[in-house]
């Protein structure tokens, strides 16, 4: 016997298997035969709805706990650190929120389902064939759910990825096997990496920041996670975004397109500081002799030369 479990109950389909098959209700009293001895059916039930209702409420918990996990923010998204971060943010949140909001009412909808329609006897339920209403509701519901995605992720996307005409500060970003160079374009000087010690990129507070990304080798990927935003580094190209930082404080990079042996060795640092402490910087780089832009790498190790 095939038994379909729809919302609307259990659906026999006759085409499957002839209703002369189906074995008849086994007679005799309830606690004879193959039962005795056993829970009854209704115990049975009670237990695994208790099941049901338990691991539920466990998943929300650990669901729900994630939203304030090692300080970060909702669902463990870091919280944002520049200026544009507030709008990924809030697609973060929403994205989830919509599926949160579809989570519940599938889980509301099937709990509701297993309850009201449970077996209540060995006679057959009401057999039903399809319900137009509820199979439009199943194409409707996903297309309206992934136009609503498309719209608000289309419209961050290009919100995000504007360029300005005069950003305060440009910094071109070389990333190569396996280092990075940050070029301050309008002081003329630069930061760079060697095999052992990771570079760091200064930014001054409060200004917008055009960034240049080129590789001279393999593709890379630009990631600082606190500002929420990461785009690739490809040879041949410069791909470019704008962000404004707009908190103190020191922040980690990296490198997330695999990109060869020591791809895991391509950090970086990024430090949000004052003005007075990004021009003392600036100063302080052209006095190490670091004045002019590198727009190629360095050779760094034997593996790169392959
Ligand atoms: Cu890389």
């Amino acid at each position: 016997m095939t038994l379909v479990p729809t919302l609307t109950g259990l659906r026999y389909c006759p085409e499957v298997i002839s209703p002369e098959l189906v074995p008849a209700p086994i007679a005799g009293p309830p606690h004879e035969g193959p039962l005795v001895g056993q829970p009854r059916p209704d115990a049975r039930r009670r237990t695994a709805l208790r099941s049901a209702v338990a691991a539920t409420s466990a998943l929300g918990v650990l669901t729900l706990s994630g939203c304030a996990t090692n300080g970060r923010g909702f669902m463990n998204l870091p919280a944002p650190t520049t200026r544009e971060g507030a709008r990924t943010y809030s697609l973060w949140q929403g994205t989830w929120l919509a599926a949160m909001t579809v989570g519940v009412l599938v889980w509301a909808l099937i709990l509701w389902a297993v309850i009201a329609y449970r077996k209540r006897s060995d006679a057959l339920p009401e057999q039903v064939k399809y319900n137009m209403p509820i199979e439009i509701l199943y194409t409707v519901a996903p297309l309206i759910i992934v136009a609503g995605l498309f719209f608000f992720t289309a419209r961050d996307e290009s919100a995000l990825t504007k360029l300005t005409a005069n950003p305060a500060q440009t910094v071109s970003v070389v990333g190569y096997r396996w280092e990075w160079t940050f070029n301050y374009v309008g002081p003329n000087t630069y930061d760079t990496g060697t095999p052992d010690q990771i570079p760091t990129l200064w930014l001054p507070i409060n200004e917008r920041v055009r960034f240049e990304l080129s590789s001279p080798d393999v593709i890379h990927s630009f990631w600082v996670p606190a500002f929420l935003f990461k785009m690739d580094v490809i040879p041949g190209r410069t791909n470019q975004f704008e962000l404004t930082p707009d908190k103190l404080g020191t922040y980690s990079g990296k490198c997330t397109e695999y990109c060869g042996t020591d791809h895991s060795r391509m950090l970086f640092n990024v430090k949000v500081v004052s003005q007075a402490e990004f021009d003392a910087h600036m100063a302080a780089l052209r006095a190490a002799g670091h004045s002019g832009q590198q727009t190629t790498g360095r050779t760094t190790n034997n593996a790169q030369k392959v």
